[in-house]
C-alpha cells in the first residue's frame, strides 16, 4: 500500500489512551436542526463561529485526538485568524472530513437506505488532503422495522462502506467506518443486538473482500440499546450486550472502536462508555468516543449564539470531554458531574 507509513502515523496520532474524537461534521441541514432549540440562525458565519468555539477551547487536546469536520469548515478560519484545521493541529488534534453525501432510499428495497458519494471520491480526497484532512468518515444508516434492514440492504451498505474505506487508504487517509443502527423505535435490546451483529458481520466481510487494512481504520458503531420509546437500559446491560456483539464481529486487528452517541443523553453516553471499559479492560481494541451531540449539546445550550457566552460554552465542552476521558479509563462516576 503506497501510503502505509502515513496511515500508520495518523492512526498513532488518533488512537491514544484516554483521548477520543469530536464529531463536528454536521451537514448544513443537521446543524440547522441543532441551532433551532437555541434560536440561532443557520448562517455560514454562525456555523463558522460555532466550530471556531470548539477548536479554540483551551485544553481540548488533552482529551480529544481527532475532530471530524464538514466540507465547508475546511475553508473556514477560527477567531484567532488561523484555519480551523491549523487551530486543531496546534492543540495536537488531527482534522478529518465527512465525505459521504447523505442517505437516500435504496431502490426496490423498502425500508432500506443507502449513502451517496462514491463518484469522484478519490479526487475529492486529494483536495481535502491538501486542505489538511488526514482521515475521513462515511456513515451508513440502518433503521429497524419489522422487515428492515433487509439482507439486501445490509449487503449493499456494507459494500459501500468497504469501497469508501479502500479508496481512503489508497489515497492516504485513515477511514472511519460508521455503520449506524438507529435507536429510533420500540424494539428491545435483543433486536438491536441482532441487527447490529448482522450489520457488523457484513461490514467486516466486505472490508476484507476489498483488502482494507483493518489495522489502519477506525470503527464508529452504535452501542447496543433498546429503542428510544422503551425504558432506558441499565449501563451494565448495555455494556454486556454491546461487547457480546463486538467480540463476535470485530477482528482484534482493528485498533480502536469509537462509538457514536446516537441521541443518548450526554450523561448516559458517558456512563455507558465507562461501563464498557470497566467490563472489558483487556479488550483488543480501544473503546473510545466519536460523539457529536453528547459532546456538543451542553456547550450549545450555554452558547446561545452569543459571543459573551463563549467561555462558558467552552467550559461545558471541556467538562464533557474530560468526563468521557475518565470513562475511557473506566474511572467515571456520576457524582463527578457535579465537580
Ligand atoms: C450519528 O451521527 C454521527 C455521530 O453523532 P452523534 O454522536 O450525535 O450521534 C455524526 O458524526 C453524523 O454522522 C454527522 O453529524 C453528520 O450527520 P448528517 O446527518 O449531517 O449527515
Amino acid at each position: 500500500m503506497q501510503y502505509a507509513t502515513e496511515l500508520e502515523t495518523t492512526i498513532r496520532d488518533m488512537v491514544q489512551t484516554g483521548r477520543g474524537i469530536l464529531a463536528a461534521d454536521e451537514s448544513t441541514p443537521t446543524i440547522a436542526k441543532r441551532f433551532i432549540p437555541i434560536k440561532v440562525e443557520c448562517s455560514e458565519e454562525n456555523r463558522r463561529a460555532w466550530r471556531s468555539l470548539l477548536v479554540t477551547t483551551e485544553g481540548l487536546g488533552e482529551y480529544i485526538s481527532g475532530i471530524i469536520l464538514f466540507e465547508e469548515t475546511l475553508g473556514h478560519n477560527s477567531d484567532n485568524g488561523a484555519t480551523i484545521v491549523e487551530t486543531a493541529r496546534a492543540q495536537n488534534i488531527v482534522a478529518g472530513i465527512k465525505v459521504d453525501k447523505g442517505t437516500t432510499p435504496l431502490a426496490l428495497s423498502a425500508g432500506d437506505l443507502i449513502t451517496r458519494g462514491l463518484d469522484g471520491l478519490a479526487e475529492r480526497l486529494r483536495s481535502y488532503k491538501q486542505q489538511g484532512a488526514r482521515f475521513a468518515k462515511w456513515r451508513e444508516v440502518y433503521a429497524i422495522g419489522k422487515q428492515a434492514p433487509s439482507r439486501n440492504g445490509i449487503e449493499a451498505n456494507a459494500e459501500m462502506l468497504a469501497r469508501y474505506a479502500a479508496v481512503c487508504q489508497d489515497e492516504g487517509l485513515v477511514p472511519i467506518v460508521e455503520p449506524e443502527v438507529l435507536m429510533d423505535g420500540d424494539h428491545d435490546i435483543d433486536r438491536h443486538a441482532e441487527v447490529t451483529q448482522a450489520v457488523q458481520h457484513a461490514v467486516f466481510h466486505a472490508l476484507q473482500r476489498h483488502r482494507v487494512a483493518l489495522e489502519l481504520m477506525i470503527l464508529k458503531p452504535n452501542m447496543v440499546l433498546p429503542g428510544k420509546e422503551l425504558r432506558r437500559a441499565k449501563v451494565d446491560e448495555v455494556a454486556a450486550a454491546t461487547l457480546k456483539v463486538l467480540r463476535r464481529t470485530v477482528p482484534a486487528a482493528v485498533p480502536s472502536i469509537n462509538f457514536l452517541s446516537g441521541g443518548q443523553d450526554p450523561e448516559e453516553a458517558t456512563a455507558n462508555l465507562n461501563a464498557l471499559n470497566q467490563q472489558a479492560p483487556d479488550a483488543p481494541w480501544k473503546l473510545s468516543i466519536s460523539y457529536g451531540r453528547a459532546l456538543q449539546q451542553t456547550a450549545l445550550q450555554a452558547w446561545l449564539g452569543n459571543n459573551e457566552n463563549v467561555q462558558t460554552a467552552q467550559q461545558a465542552l471541556l467538562k464533557r470531554a474530560r468526563l468521557n476521558h475518565l470513562a475511557m479509563l473506566g474511572q467515571y462516576q456520576p457524582s463527578q458531574e457535579n465537580d
